[in-house]
């Protein structure tokens, strides 16, 4: 029997000004490549549950910036697109997530709601903090490469089999105080986290970069995408062999 293929959810962006939900095609293009079929996941779903139970993996995408209200943070004049609507939706599935252990790969704005729902905090304004010496992101708003080093000995070191390498940064805020049972993996060479993961959960890495936007000719950032897809397929694979021994139980026991 050919592999299931996994549903893997990914968060889009927040109704826009011209009534659109969207989401960058990099994202769904890098889950396919994986093998995973792509379900988006648009903000005003309000049977979070229900969605959630019919998902076998989860990507929480980038985007515009948390509410600062939700960390005890301050408003600041360079937080963008703060969006409800989203932060709702996207609290309430990492919820789910954190209890019933779905396999997910969070992504900037995703990471950051990871380390927000475990309690954590954000800096507003990364400039601020760090300064300007490594850029995070290029004027107005563009992706800019910088140099991510890992944390010897995590599970993302593991994974990624390399310590350093250079990765698509576009953010301008970042995780402050890291939420209860996080584990950095990741830094900028300007200190800022640029990785946490979740060593009680089955797979949860959150990375502050951008892997979608160079996964089609990096590797290194595919691998990713490859593994979230790859985890889900085994459990998947496990839930039918179970379900089949049922089955075969059952048919026993009337013979
Ligand atoms: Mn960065």
């Amino acid at each position: 029997m050919a592999a299931a293929q996994p549903l893997i959810g990914i968060t889009t962006y927040g109704r826009s000004e011209d009534d659109k939900y969207s989401l960058p095609t990099n994202y769904v293009s890098a889950v396919r490549r994986a093998g995973g079929i792509p379900v988006l996941l648009p903000p005003g779903e309000s049977s979070i549950e229900a969605l959630f139970d019919r998902l076998d993996g989860i990507v929480l995408a980038g985007g515009g910036d948390i509410d600062p209200g939700l960390y005890g943070g301050q408003m600041h004049p360079e937080v963008y697109m703060v969006d409800p609507d989203r932060d709702l939706l996207e609290l309430g599935l990492t919820r789910q997530i954190l209890s019933k252990d779905l396999p997910t790969l969070a992504i900037c704005r995703g990471a950051q709601m990871v380390n927000v729902a475990l309690g954590g905090s954000l800096h507003e304004h990364l400039p601020d903090v760090v300064g300007d010496e490594i850029a995070h992101r290029l004027p107005p708003r563009e992706p800019t490469p910088h140099v991510v080093n890992l944390v010897e000995g995590t599970g993302l070191a593991g994974l990624l089999g390399q310590l350093t390498f250079d990765a698509a940064s576009w953010h301008h805020q970042a995780i402050h105080r890291v939420g209860r049972g996080l584990a950095v993996a990741a830094h900028a060479p300007d200190g800022t986290i640029e990785a946490v993961e979740l060593p009680d959960h089955r797979w949860l890495f959150a990375v502050q970069w951008h892997p979608e936007l160079t996964a089609e000719v990096d590797p290194l950032q595919q691998a990713l995408f490859d593994e979230l897809v790859e985890t889900c397929e085994r459990e998947l694979e496990e839930t039918h062999s179970e379900t089949d021994n049922r089955l075969a139980g059952e048919q026993g026991d009337e013979a």
